[in-house]
C-alpha cells in the first residue's frame, strides 16, 4: 500500500459530521484512513464509501476480524462489498481464520492486514507471547502487511526481524499512548495515529508536527 506521508489517520469519531470536518482539515497531510468499530457503528458502512468519494483517501477497515473462518469470510465480504481498500483481522484466531480473509481480500484484490501485537499495556498479559508466532505464521501464509506496535519499539523490531524488510507495517501508539512517531518509522512503514490529530485544537498543525 502506497501511504502519503506514511500517515495513517484512526478516524475513530462518532458521527459523520465530525469525520468530514476533520478529513477537511488533513486532507493535504493525509489519503489514507482507518475507519474502526466508532465510525462504523455510528455511521454504517455507507461511511467508507461517503469519504472515499468526497476525499479520494484510500480506506483501512479496522474490524480486528477474529472469528472462526466462516464468519470470517462474511465480514470481509460485507466489508470490501462496502468498498474498503484493506481489512485488519487478528491473528490469534489461527490460520484457517486468518486464511479466509486473506481469501476474500485476494478475491477482491484487496490488502489484508494481521494484527500481530497489539500496542496496549493489557497486551503483554496474553498477545505479546503469542506475537511472535502470529508473525511467523503470517509470513508462513504469504501475508505481506503487519500491524505491530509504536509503543514497545523492541516488541516492534522483534517483529520486524520475523517478517523481513520486504514486508509492510503500519503501527498504532503514536501520540496520546506515548508512541514517538519518528523512532516507529525507523521500524515501521507507516504510523497510525488518532487523537493526537482529531481532538487536536489544530488538526492540520497537529499532522504538520507530526512530519516535521
Ligand atoms: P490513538 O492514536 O488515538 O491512540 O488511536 C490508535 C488507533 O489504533 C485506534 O483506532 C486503536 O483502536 C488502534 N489500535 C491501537 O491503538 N493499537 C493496536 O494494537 C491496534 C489498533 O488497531
Amino acid at each position: 500500500m502506497n501511504i502519503k506521508n506514511n500517515l495513517i489517520l484512526a478516524l475513530d469519531v462518532g458521527s459523520e459530521s465530525e469525520a468530514i470536518d476533520i478529513c477537511e482539515k488533513v486532507k493535504e497531510s493525509i489519503d489514507t484512513i482507518k475507519i474502526g468499530y466508532p465510525l462504523a457503528l455510528a455511521e454504517g458502512l455507507e461511511i467508507i464509501k461517503k469519504l472515499k468519494d468526497k476525499f479520494g483517501f484510500k480506506v483501512i477497515c479496522d474490524f480486528k476480524v477474529a472469528d472462526i473462518d466462516a464468519t470470517n469470510e462474511k465480514i470481509c465480504e460485507e466489508t470490501f462489498k462496502a468498498g474498503a481498500d484493506a481489512i485488519i483481522c487478528h491473528g490469534f484466531v489461527g490460520p484457517d481464520s486468518v486464511q479466509a480473509c486473506l481469501d476474500v481480500a485476494n478475491k477482491y484484490e484487496k490488502e489484508l492486514f494481521l494484527l500481530t501485537e497489539m500496542s496496549h499495556p493489557g497486551a503483554k498479559k496474553f498477545l505479546q507471547p503469542a506475537a511472535d508466532e502470529i508473525a511467523k505464521m503470517g509470513i508462513k501464509m504469504g501475508i505481506t502487511n503487519y500491524v505491530a506496535p509504536a509503543t514497545r519499539l523492541d516488541r516492534l523490531q522483534d517483529i520486524r526481524n520475523i517478517v523481513g524488510e520486504d514486508a509492510y507495517i503500519i503501527s498504532p501508539g503514536v501520540g496520546k499512548q506515548g508512541g514517538d512517531g519518528k523512532k516507529t518509522l525507523e521500524i515501521s512503514n507507516a504510523i497510525i495515529v488518532g487523537r493526537s490529530i482529531y481532538e487536536a485544537e489544530n488538526p492540520k498543525e497537529a499532522c504538520e508536527n507530526l512530519l516535521k
